[in-house]
Parts: C-alpha cells; sequence; structure tokens
C-alpha cells in the first residue's frame, strides 16, 4: 500500500514511524509512506496556507488553492482522498479493516479550524475523526490511521503479534491474560489458565470477555453480538 500525507508540520511524523512493525514494513515495501509539506504548494512569498473565514468567525481555514493544487499532483484515479477532521466518521477497527483495502491513500491532515468547504466537497472521498476532541492538528490523528491500517496489510505482522485475535474475540474488549509466574506476590494466576484443558479455557476467556465489555463498554456489545451471529451462519 502506498499512503501520502498532506501536513504543514512534516516534522511531526518522524518518530513514530520510523520503529518497529512500522519501520520493519516500511523497509519491506510492504508500506510505501510519502510525507508532504503543504506549504510546498503555495506561490506567495509567505506561502499562505490559511485565510479568515468569510462572515467572520475565530480562527483560520486552509484555503482551498494549495490543497487542490498538493491533491491533484499527488493523486490518481484510484487514490482515496482523506480528510481527518473531528467532523468526519468515527475511526474504528472495521473501518481500519476497509481502508486497510485501498492501494492508495492520500490523507490531508486539517489544521486550526479546519478547511474551506469546497475541500471536503470536491477533493474529499472521505473524511475521518480518531475521536471526540479538538487537537492542535490532524498530524496524531494520521499516524494513529497509518499506524492501525498497516499492521493489517498482507506480511506485516508475524505470526507471534497476529490479528487473528480481533476475529476471535469477535469485537469484544480482551479478556484478562497473564504470563509466569504463576504466583507474583501471592496474586495467582486463575487456575483455570494452567490446567491445560483448552475447552474450559476458551469458555472462561469469552465469559470475562463478555463481563469485561458489559461493564466498561456496553456500546460494543451489541455489535459484537451481531458479529457473532453473522459468523456462526
Ligand atoms: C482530527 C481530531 C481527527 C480528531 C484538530 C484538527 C482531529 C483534529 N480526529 N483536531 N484535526
Amino acid at each position: 500500500m502506498k499512503i501520502d500525507v498532506l501536513t504543514l508540520f512534516p516534522g511531526m511524523f518522524c518518530g513514530p514511524l520510523d520503529e518497529s512493525i512500522i519501520r520493519r514494513a516500511r523497509d519491506q515495501k510492504l508500506l510505501e509512506l510519502s510525507i508532504h509539506n503543504l506549504r510546498d504548494y503555495t506561490h506567495d512569498r509567505h506561502r499562505t496556507v490559511d485565510d479568515k473565514p468569510f462572515g467572520g468567525g475565530p480562527g483560520m481555514l486552509l484555503k482551498p488553492e494549495p490543497v487542490f493544487e498538493a491533491v491533484e499532483a499527488l493523486a490518481n484515479e484510484q487514490t482515496r482522498v482523506i480528510l481527518l477532521s473531528p467532523a468526519g466518521r468515527p475511526l474504528n477497527q472495521g473501518l481500519v479493516r476497509e481502508l486497510s483495502g485501498y492501494q492508495d491513500l492520500l490523507l490531508v491532515c486539517g489544521s486550526y479550524e479546519g478547511f474551506d468547504e469546497r475541500i471536503r466537497e470536491t477533493l474529499a472521498d472521505d473524511e475521518i475523526s480518531v475521536g471526540d476532541y479538538v487537537l492542535t492538528n490532524g498530524a496524531l490523528p494520521a499516524m494513529i490511521l497509518i499506524d492501525a491500517v498497516t499492521r493489517l496489510l498482507p506480511g506485516v505482522l508475524g505470526d507471534d503479534e497476529s490479528a487473528c485475535d480481533e476475529s476471535f474475540s469477535f469485537g469484544l474488549l480482551e479478556y484478562p491474560q497473564y504470563t509466569r509466574p504463576a504466583d507474583f506476590r501471592g496474586m495467582k494466576v486463575p487456575e483455570v489458565l494452567l490446567s491445560g484443558h483448552h475447552a474450559e479455557i476458551v469458555k472462561w476467556r469469552l465469559e470475562q470477555a463478555r463481563q469485561r465489555t458489559a461493564q466498561r463498554r456496553p456500546d460494543l456489545l451489541k455489535a459484537a453480538d451481531e458479529a457473532k451471529r453473522v459468523q456462526d451462519n
């Protein structure tokens, strides 16, 4: 997969995407990542990327000209152009899976108060939010999206890191897990996990995942039941 990013802060992308699994995916050419500075697509002396909203009000908006020029230079017919903004579709694992099926993504990071509406109307194929809070710009959301999508690309995760766990837990929160020692300062690992009885362990884990999800994220339970029903049929 190829991912291009259009941002006012290319320096923010140094570090988080240069480590660990994402680094390896890039080295193996499973992910081809390019970060582009929106200012490189301006032509005036001050390299202006934003302006005041018509009608008044606080903050600045990304101007259409540099964004249009950049997207026209970077995208082709098959590119999925995605704006990162708090007004977008909420990112979840289902949407991540959908995005992992595209050949090319172009992520456009918003800044300040947002985008001129014409960018949204005629340039963007989709608009995505990573959560109901406001950040200083869309760079961190873009990195979150890149991380979540990259780990689903074929060949990126090794067997030990496998992404199959998601289908096992049917969208439920993860069940409690333990590693050695079996007794740490008197805190003991549940007996069933030491029993070697695989069917009992599977049952215990599903029940734990259900309880935890009901308590912490009841909104996920309905979706999880639906996913299990579809899988069982
Ligand atoms: C984007 C917040 C996506 C959450 C400020 C500019 C944002 C964001 N998801 N905040 N972009």
